[in-house]
Order: C-alpha cells, then sequence, then structure tokens
C-alpha cells in the first residue's frame, strides 16, 4: 500500500460515521479530487469496505476498522488467550517479540498483534511479507504441560483451529497442505503457521504460536516473487473484519487447545483429513536427507504424513516441504 493510500485510509478511520468529501481529502493530502478517487478504489479494490456516495464523499465500514485492544477484548469469548494483549503499529517479528516477553515471564494466553512486521518470518528462517493493515500478523504464547514430543502436532491442531475460524468469520473454505499451510479454493497460500518452542530436557517452558493470516490485499501488492502464490480473503463487496477473525481465532484455539491437552492430535486428525488438499495426490517431499516423490496416503495419531513411494515402500515423513504435483 502506498503512504498515501494509508494515510487516507487513517483519515476515514478517524471520521468514523462521518462522510469525507473528496475535496477536504484532496486538500489534506495535496493531491487532486481525481486522485483521491483512484486511491479510494485501489482500496476498494483490495477489500476495505468503504461507500463512496455522490456530494457526501467517502465513509469507511466499520470492518476496515484498525486493530485496537479494547474492541478486540471487548467480543471475546477466552478465559485465558487474549486476555493480555498488545497491538503494535510497527514491529520486527510478532513471534520474536512475544518470544522475549514470554522469557520475561509474559502468561499463557499473551497475545502480540501488529498492523506491519519488517521481519515476518516463516519456517527455516524463510520471510513472512507482512506490509502495513493488510493482514493479521499474531503470536500467542502458550505454557502446555504436555511432553517436547508433542510440540509439532500442536501445529497441525492449530491449522484446524484456523481454518475452522476463517470458515465461520470470513465466509472462506480454505484447505490445509500439510503440514500447516492454509490455501485458498484455487491453491494460493493465505495463511502460515510458525511455533517456535522453548524447552528444557523433557519439559516445555512456552510455546510462541504465530499465524499470519493475509486478509486484504491484490495480485499486485505482493512482491513478484508472491504473485499467483500468495492470495488474500476479503474480495471487494464481501467485507471481512479482522477484529471480529481475531475473536473467532482466539475462541477457537483456547477451546481446541483443551481438547488436545487432554485428547492429543486424536482428537483433531478427523477434522484434518477433511479439510486436508494433501492427501491422495502425488507429491515431492523434500526432507533434509533429499527428495521424495510418491502418494500421500494417510496421516496418522501423531501427525507424521505417510508416502508410498513409486516402488511401493511405506514412508513415515516427521518434517518436510510438500510440492504438489510434481513434473507438472
Ligand atoms: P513458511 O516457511 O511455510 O512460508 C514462508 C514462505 O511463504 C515464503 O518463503 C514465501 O514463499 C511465502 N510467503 C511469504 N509471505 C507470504 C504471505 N504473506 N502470504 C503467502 N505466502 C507468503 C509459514 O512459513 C509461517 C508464517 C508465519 C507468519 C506469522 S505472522 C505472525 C508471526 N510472526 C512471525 O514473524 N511469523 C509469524
Amino acid at each position: 500500500m502506498t503512504e498515501i493510500r494509508g494515510e487516507i485510509l487513517q483519515a476515514l478511520r478517524r471520521a468514523g460515521d462521518r462522510f469525507v468529501s473528496g475535496e477536504e481529502l484532496g486538500q489534506r493530502f495535496g493531491i487532486s479530487r481525481t486522485a483521491v478517487w483512484k486511491h479510494i478504489q485501489a482500496l476498494q479494490g483490495v477489500g476495505y469496505p468503504i461507500e463512496a456516495v455522490r456530494n457526501r464523499g467517502y465513509r469507511l465500514r466499520e470492518e476496515g476498522e484498525e486493530l485496537r485492544p479494547e474492541a478486540i477484548q471487548a467480543g471475546l469469548a477466552t478465559s485465558v488467550l487474549g486476555r493480555h494483549m498488545t497491538v503494535l503499529e510497527t514491529v520486527d517479528s510478532t513471534n520474536r517479540y512475544a518470544f522475549a516477553e514470554a522469557e520475561g515471564g509474559a502468561p499463557e494466553g499473551y497475545t502480540v498483534l501488529a498492523e506491519r512486521q519488517t521481519a515476518g518470518r516463516g519456517r527455516r528462517g524463510r520471510p513472512w511479507f507482512s506490509p502495513p493493515g493488510h493482514g493479521i500478523w499474531m503470536s500467542v504464547v502458550l505454557r502446555p504441560t504436555f511432553p517436547v514430543f508433542r510440540a509439532p502436532q500442536l501445529t497441525l491442531m492449530a491449522a484446524v483451529s484456523v481454518a475452522e475460524a476463517i470458515r465461520e468469520r470470513a465466509g472462506v473454505s480454505v484447505g490445509i497442505k500439510w503440514p500447516n499451510d492454509l490455501l485458498l479454493p484455487d491453491g494460493r497460500k493465505v495463511c502460515g503457521i510458525l511455533s517456535e518452542m522453548s524447552a528444557e530436557a523433557e519439559e516445555i517452558r512456552f510455546i510462541v504460536l504465530g499465524i499470519g493470516i493475509n486478509v486484504f490485499g491484490r495480485e499486485e501488492d505482493f512482491p513478484p516473487e508472491l504473485r499467483g502464490v500468495a492470495g488474500s480473503l476479503a474480495q471487494p463487496g464481501s467485507p471481512i473484519s479482522r477484529t471480529a477473525l481475531i475473536q473467532g481465532l482466539l475462541g477457537r484455539l483456547e477451546a481446541d487447545y483443551r481438547i488436545y491437552q487432554n485428547e492429543g492430535f486424536r482428537a483433531f486428525r478427523e477434522g484434518w483429513e477433511r479439510l486436508n488438499v494433501s492427501l491422495g495426490r502425488t507429491i515431492a517431499v523434500q526432507t533434509q536427507s533429499g527428495q521424495k516423490i510418491g502418494w500421500a496416503r494417510r496421516i496418522d495419531d501423531d501427525g507424521a504424513l505417510w508416502v508410498e513411494t513409486d516402488e511401493g515402500r511405506l514412508e513415515k515423513i516427521i518434517s518436510a516441504e510438500v510440492i504438489f504435483d510434481p513434473g507438472s
């Protein structure tokens, strides 16, 4: 989003219910009314619900709101998650920030959100593109009592929780690509989950569960290398409130985390299978020991992926990158 577009959005947010005329915006930012209109159209294009009424001007509907802890907490049906919350304008990475806070004693459920990350991170040191106002960049501190070996499956559980919350609150059916990417129906990646852990011997001190969801953003708002690969939830004309989505996410995560603590991934396997788009396909898996091509057969109660190779051998994959339709 260009600077000026962000400023126009901010001006509309501050105006609340009031219409702001194109003339007023033009004067404030030293641009013509036509230029204002172009920026408004661009904002509408990425899914911001802006009404444009002749002779009155522009008004941002509620769903385009900025993130505020009080507003999020006011509609939160949780007792632990999100009860302590920090919302930042800019941060390097919410996971890095939450991790440091957890080391300093932040309680279970402590949640960090940022409008923008300058060094959002994915798995294996990969970057996560997190421009201002476009998404939900969120990290939650968990202090589970289960042993270290169960931590990876928590991320699989989270993929189910997030997918369900997106369906409930944003009306979009996303699919899970093993282990924890969420994809739009056309295959573009709309969400990534990164959990980072601090542990001593067999005991988990804490886990930071990081969730990145692209809410607003058109193809051209992504950097060239992500075009065609990444997508966003919002479509012009079907507004999505980030506040409502965060409330739904935290509610789901808390309920599912409770079940997970008692029953483990077993309780989520069916939900995962229902939402998954990986099984039954020919895939390439990139593991540390090289690439294997095979048929994704199933996942087990531990969340491992079982792949049948060309020679008919079944291999258990615990950690890898999955590439769909290799060679096609
Ligand atoms: P990942 O390693 O599976 O995904 C990273 C890869 O996804 C990148 O290499 C790139 O190809 C692609 N990618 C980067 N940015 C985006 C994007 N915005 N949308 C779609 N695809 C993208 C996934 O890692 C885990 C990401 C977690 C991000 C959250 S945001 C809040 C928290 N804080 C933080 O620093 N990370 C997490």
